[in-house]
């Protein structure tokens, strides 16, 4: 599991380089973003049973046949899985954004994900719907507490949506 600090060192340990301006640039831009983006994580932790609440009930309001018989989030059981799924999705998300680098999220979330929603018949599309419902309420909550984090919040659910939706060649 990587930060953004790890992930441009073993890129330039690969090829035996020096940190050039380049990974300076880099380098000083996650500094100095740090707090932002672990103000906007604390506001992620401080709030998060009721983010992914929120974002289940503007869910099912939206696609209502999720939670229809046929549906695949009818039942408790499935009902209950699907937030738990948001809750990771969350979860992990903030961890991504406190790392500045989205390899937390290929390897605990990402890997093998397709396949056993393939398998079980989740809806690919309502789950990437919901991440984005999610991130819309989080940058809303992260907005009113006045932390300018601006589009690095919106990267690490980005970057789930779009490993999730992208299909196998
Ligand atoms: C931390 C990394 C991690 C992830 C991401 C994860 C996801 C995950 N979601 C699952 C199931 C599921 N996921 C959903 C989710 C949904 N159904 C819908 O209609 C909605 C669109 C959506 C919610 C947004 C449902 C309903 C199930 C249960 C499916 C079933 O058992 O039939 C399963 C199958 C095993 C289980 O039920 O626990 C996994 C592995 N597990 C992990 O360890």
């Amino acid at each position: 599991m990587r930060d953004a600090v790890t992930s441009l060192i073993k890129n330039y340990d690969n090829t035996g380089r020096y940190l050039d301006r380049d990974a300076m640039d880099r380098l000083k831009s996650y500094f100095d973003t740090g707090m932002l983006r672990v103000k906007a994580a604390a506001v992620i932790n401080a709030n998060a049973a009721e983010i992914v609440k929120q974002a289940g009930l503007r869910l099912f309001e939206e696609l209502p046949e999720l939670i229809r018989p046929g549906g695949n989030a009818y039942t408790t059981r499935r009902y209950a899985a699907c937030l738990r799924d948001m809750d990771y999705y969350l979860r992990y998300a903030s961890y991504a954004l406190v790392a500045g680098d989205t390899d937390v999220l290929d390897e605990r979330v990402l890997e093998g994900l397709r396949e056993t929603y393939n398998s079980l018949a989740v809806p690919i599309g309502s789950t990437v719907y919901g991440i984005q419902i999610m991130k819309e309420i989080v940058k809303e909550q992260v907005a009113m507490a006045g932390i300018p984090v601006g589009s690095l919040l919106d990267q690490p659910f980005d970057y789930m949506t779009r490993e999730l939706s992208e299909t196998n060649i």
